[in-house]
């Protein structure tokens, strides 16, 4: 439903636009939501609605697993005598065998209300789940799929959809195991899956890309089959790996190839902008190098990277060679972008013993240069026009809290520094828009209840079943 031209401005006193802070910013917006002027120095009309505190750009989250927000903080408690990333995935394993598709439906619709009311206005979501229990296709072979679109729809969120191409369980094809069994794919019916989804995705907006899970899981003809049959449906389609994020999975892949996985990943497929390098934790001096000159996006996911005990990414390498970077809430352990931020921060500043690492040239204020970042570098993974505050882009937005105790008598850069590194734990997110849209207000989304409810009848079925 187009909304009325008095409905498509937005007047902000503070805004950060993608070159940094204005005063007296004057949004404009057109009846798809996208941002057709974006003036300075402006002084508002008479009926053009003033926003209550600074405005921020909606923040993209270029990682996500929907269905494993169920069981965020459930797998806390030690099992082996030696806990790590893959006594978790066997955890991980265990919910996902029995999830059905309305369970994954009211997760998903859930945790993306979480995101909008934490500040993300958009997200990449890293689909695997595609069969029934016993791994057989579901009637309907983009059951979950759809699931996921509807969830994204109901919210308001944006979407970028990566169906996941799964085929082995280790470098060398080797057979994929029984908990793998629902997320297996040959690369024909991947391509099928793909066709079919590409004109429903782009009739709500969405887009759609591909995701070959990791080197472990998909082998070398099939990831260039399956990245030929992508460019034939969309050639600047985004394409998203897990790579490197753990120390074994370097070990396996050297003894593989003789090559570590970015170096393989660099030299065996055409890697560039369209590329998001999720994690990429773990790279020599000069993958650092190759892989930021390649113009990929490197996905960082800190707190799911310190909660599954991954390692710290080199952020000061990876700037210095001039990568690219955005943030995902992955395994969604924390769905909050300013703590996103403070994790990435932290774990640089522990690891070099230094202090605001982020900070840029441009940019003295850690979390204004961070957000402006993950923003810019988050928008190219999702391969949609969602980057920043700028003619042309789409009308996503964040409008801070002034009054919140965090925030109250400071100055709009300091604001957004507290809102980061201060706010204790609470959000000072007051209101959320998409695509011109307001779909958080006053601090809620409309579906915060219902949704909250059936979240938790879901994860209660879940927990039943064991
Ligand atoms: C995933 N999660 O696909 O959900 C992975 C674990 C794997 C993260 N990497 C599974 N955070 O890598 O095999
Ligand atoms: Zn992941």
């Amino acid at each position: 439903m187009p909304l009325p031209e008095t409905r498509r401005s937005l007047f902000a006193a503070d805004a950060l636009l993608p070159a940094g802070w204005a005063r007296n910013v004057l949004l404009e917006w057109d009846a798809n939501g996208q941002l057709s002027a974006v003036t300075s120095d402006s002084s508002p009309g008479l009926n053009t609605p003033r926003a209550g505190g600074p405005v921020l750009p909606g923040m993209p989250n270029l990682h996500s697993h929907a269905f494993q927000r169920a069981f965020g903080g459930l797998t806390e408690f030690r099992g082996a005598a030696q806990d790590s990333f893959w006594s978790w995935r066997t955890l991980m394993y265990r919910f996902a065998a029995k999830i059905s598709p309305a369970q994954v439906e009211a997760i998903a619709t859930w945790l993306y209300v979480e995101m909008l009311e934490a500040g993300y206005t958009s997200v990449c979501e890293f689909h695997y789940l595609h069969h029934d229990a016993d791994g057989n296709a579901y009637a309907d072979d983009a059951e979950l799929a759809l699931a996921l679109l509807r969830a994204a729809r109901r919210s308001g969120i944006g979407i970028t959809l990566l169906p996941v191409l799964y085929q082995t369980s280790g470098f060398g094809a080797l057979p994929p195991s029984e908990g793998q069994r629902r997320f297996i794919r040959s690369t024909d019916s991947m391509l099928r899956l793909l066709e079919r989804l590409h004109p429903l995705c782009k009739s709500q907006g969405a887009r759609l890309g591909l995701a070959p899970h990791s080197l472990r899981a998909v082998p070398p003809d099939a990831l260039g089959e399956a990245l030929a049959g992508l460019d034939a449906i969309d050639a600047t389609a985004p394409v998203h790996i897990h790579i490197a994020e753990q120390t074994g999975e370097v070990d396996a892949c050297l003894a593989w190839s003789g090559q570590r996985p970015v170096a393989w990943l660099l030299d065996h497929a055409a890697v560039d902008a369209r590329w998001c390098l999720v994690h990429a934790t773990h790279m020599d001096p000069d993958e650092y190098r190759r892989a930021a000159a390649s113009g990929a996006i490197a996905g960082l996911c800190p707190t799911t990277e310190a909660n599954l005990g991954d390692g710290i990414f080199d952020f000061s390498s990876w700037r210095a060679a001039g990568g690219r970077w955005g943030i995902g809430s992955d395994s969604h352990a924390c769905v909050n972008a300013a703590e996103e931020l403070l994790m990435l921060e932290y774990g640089q500043r522990l690891a070099t013993r230094q202090r605001n690492v982020g900070a840029d040239a441009a940019h003295r204020e850690v979390a204004t240069a961070l957000t402006l970042g993950a923003v810019q570098g988050g928008a190219q993974a999702a391969g949609r026009a969602i980057a920043g505050l700028a003619a042309g882009e789409q009308a996503d937005f964040v409008v801070l809290d002034p009054s919140h105790v965090a925030l109250q008598g400071l100055a709009a850069p300091e604001m957004l520094s507290s809102h980061v590194f201060a706010s204790h734990r609470t959000s000072a997110v007051h209101g959320v828009w998409v695509a011109g849209q307001a779909r958080v207000s006053a601090t809620r989304h409309d579906l915060h209840d219902e949704g909250a409810a059936a979240f938790v009848a879901a994860r209660s079925q879940l927990l039943a079943k064991d």
